[in-house]
């Protein structure tokens, strides 16, 4: 079963998608990727269009590990983003190609269910207290358990579009004293308004010193948040250590790492309690397994990252994942541009708070081309830049 193609399409239904379509010599056995680097997109297009797909014509499309260290290794330059992001694509076409072929889900390849779905959470941002507190009761009563909390900062903020509301919602500009102030607040007046029930996690988003992270986990422990995610830049990911010294917050990270190795010290040294790799980002199903594996021998739960700036592929290879695995934690959800619904069919459907993704073969998305050339690649879509108050750049 050899590789006779390596198709890349780069389209925008609501959100830019770099897809990834492998096509065998066995009739109608191919395989969908996603390669979606946000604000990237077309550097990873092009590291699949001209260096990578022309090494894999005539390859055995079932050699998935082999391609992979191929390609990691075997190339020799190995890494960054936009490389890992292009060996994700490539190796979710494969597992999806592998399904298919056993006529088995990605799931079942995997060892089979461990669970009934992936336990989501929501992202239930706002402008205050009271209206993040009205986005966790309407998630609730959808079945939601887990939510994500994101506030305005008093006194410094304001949200000029509120279409951001569904992403992430952050304060222009940016100070870490007002920021360290609202947190523990809102904490405390989500509590009292919602009680011990919703459990209640809040992404920093690598903006604060290690020092200033150690006072946010401690002040924010008696509101027992789910997890505090990004406290602290990736950069010098092992200043964790001053956060455990100070607070029994359960902690996350890993969103911007890109194979196993950034992650080893933050597990072997029991930094964290989540790990939150993006499986677009670190080459894959391949080594998303890897990672689960080692995290499991010290007790690191998975959390993989779900934004909606990665394809429904990398949300079913999620859910895929996670079903399998022993140490999953808690899967992020996305609602996705309506749009999305016309190109991507088997997106993980969600019910009673749990993602679930079908028993059809491989990862279970098919792809309509047709209603994909009707949304081109929008150029521009970058993330914002975050700055303090005397313009200095502040990180995301
Ligand atoms: O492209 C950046 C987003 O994926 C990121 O800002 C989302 O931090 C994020 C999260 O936890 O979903
Ligand atoms: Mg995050």
């Amino acid at each position: 079963m050899n590789i006779t193609d390596v198709q890349v399409f780069v389209t925008c239904p609501g959100r830019n998608y770099v897809l990834v379509k492998i096509i065998t010599d066995q009739p109608g056995l191919y395989g969908w990727g996603d390669a979606t680097l946000n604000g990237r997109e077309l550097a990873v297009a092009s590291a699949l269009r001209d260096h990578i797909a022309p090494l894999l014509i005539g390859r055995d499309a079932g050699r998935i590990e082999d391609t992979w260290q191929f390609l990691f290794r075997g190339t020799y330059w190995r890494g960054g983003p936009v490389l890992m992001t292009a060996l994700a694509g490539i190796d979710l076409a494969l597992w999806d190609i592998k399904g298919k072929q056993a006529g088995l889900p990605v799931y079942a390849l995997l060892g089979g269910p461990t669970r009934a779905g992936a336990l989501a959470y929501r992202h239930c941002d706002g402008r205050d207290a009271a209206e993040i507190a009205d986005n966790i009761r309407a998630a609730q009563a959808a079945g939601y358990t887990v939510f994500r909390a994101q506030v305005d900062v008093p006194g410094t903020a304001h949200f000029a579009d509120a279409t951001w509301l569904d992403r992430t919602t952050y304060p222009q500009p940016f100070e870490t004293t007002p920021y360290l102030r609202a947190m523990p607040r809102l904490f405390e007046a989500l509590r009292r308004d919602l009680g011990d029930a919703p459990e209640i996690l809040h992404d920093v988003h690598e903006r604060l010193t290690p020092i200033q992270a150690a006072r946010l986990a401690a002040d924010l422990e008696p509101y027992r948040p789910f997890f505090l995610e990004d406290p602290v830049r990736p950069e010098q990911a092992t200043s964790l250590h001053l956060v455990r010294q100070h607070s029994t917050t359960p902690l996350a990270m890993g969103e911007l790492f890109h194979h196993r190795w950034d992650c080893l010290p933050l597990i072997t040294q029991q930094l964290i309690d989540f790990i939150r790799v993006d499986i677009a980002h670190i080459g894959g199903i391949s080594e998303a397994r890897k990672i689960a594996a080692i995290a499991e021998a010290y007790h690191v739960q998975m959390a993989f990252h779900g934004p909606p700036d990665v394809a429904p592929i990398t949300h079913a290879a999620n859910v895929h994942v996670d079903m399998a695995i022993a140490n999953f934690g808690v899967q992020e959800s996305s609602v996705f541009p309506p749009q999305v619904a016309e190109v991507f069919t088997g997106i993980p459907t969600l019910a009673e708070g749990l993602l679930r993704v079908s028993a059809a073969p491989g990862l279970g998305i098919e792809v309509d081309e047709a209603a994909l050339a009707r949304y081109p690649y929008q150029p521009g879509e970058y993330l914002p830049t975050l700055r303090r108050a005397d313009g200095s750049v502040q990180d995301w």
